[in-house]
């Protein structure tokens, strides 16, 4: 069987700022996310006093999303907090549930956050130079626990979809929350399986 030759590329990473030239961007603000956070309450008081927040962007080189290719972005997470709770991504399982996925820490520092489907909950620290490996069958979720953008450069298999709608549902068993300065991780009071 004959396949179409794809025309090899290159794209362009700055490896300080986790922006990638010419990508597809997507912007998601709190009014994408205002359920997400555990204090809907703060959540809401931000977008009635502050109006509506940047939480993070994903520069995503343009691939299609079929079985061989390799999928690539950068995530760029702003630093904040949503009442205690650290600026995070959405998170999702792959819709395939047996692809992993590699994370390479660019700038700033935070946790990369893993659950299982029975809602077994681990937490791996990440900065500039950390691989971060998303093993097959985890959600996964990345947090900003420092006071700068933390930045992630991501690649994944074509064919492995993104299932957010299990997590919206769920949401993470465990949050990570600043307590006395550190970043904390404590139970999800909305947390349901
Ligand atoms: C990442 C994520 C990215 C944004 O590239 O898609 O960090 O997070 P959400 O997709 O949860 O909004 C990845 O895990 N791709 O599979
Ligand atoms: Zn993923």
């Amino acid at each position: 069987m004959s396949q179409a030759l794809m025309e090899p590329f290159s794209s362009q990473l700055n490896l300080e700022t986790g922006v990638i030239a010419q990508a597809q961007i997507i912007r998601r603000t709190l009014s994408d996310m205002r359920t997400m956070f555990a204090d809907r309450a703060a959540a809401e008081r931000i977008l009635a006093e502050e109006g509506d927040r940047l939480i993070y962007e994903v520069y995503a080189v343009p691939l299609p999303e079929e079985e061989g290719q390799i999928l690539h972005s950068t995530t760029i997470i702003y630093p904040g907090r949503v009442g205690d709770e650290f600026h995070m991504t959405k998170g999702h399982f792959h819709e395939k549930r047996a692809r992993a996925e590699i994370y390479v820490g660019l700038a700033g520092e935070g946790y990369l956050v893993l659950q299982s489907e029975e809602g077994e909950v681990r937490g791996v620290p990440m900065q500039r130079g950390t691989i971060a490996y998303v093993p097959p069958l985890w959600a996964h979720r990345t947090v900003n626990t420092g006071a700068t953008p933390f930045a992630f450069l991501a690649a994944w298999p074509g064919d492995s979809g993104h299932d957010y709608g299990t997590i919206e549902q769920t949401g993470f068993a465990r949050l990570l929350v600043n307590r006395d300065g550190q970043p904390t991780f404590v139970d999800n009071p909305h947390w349901r399986r």
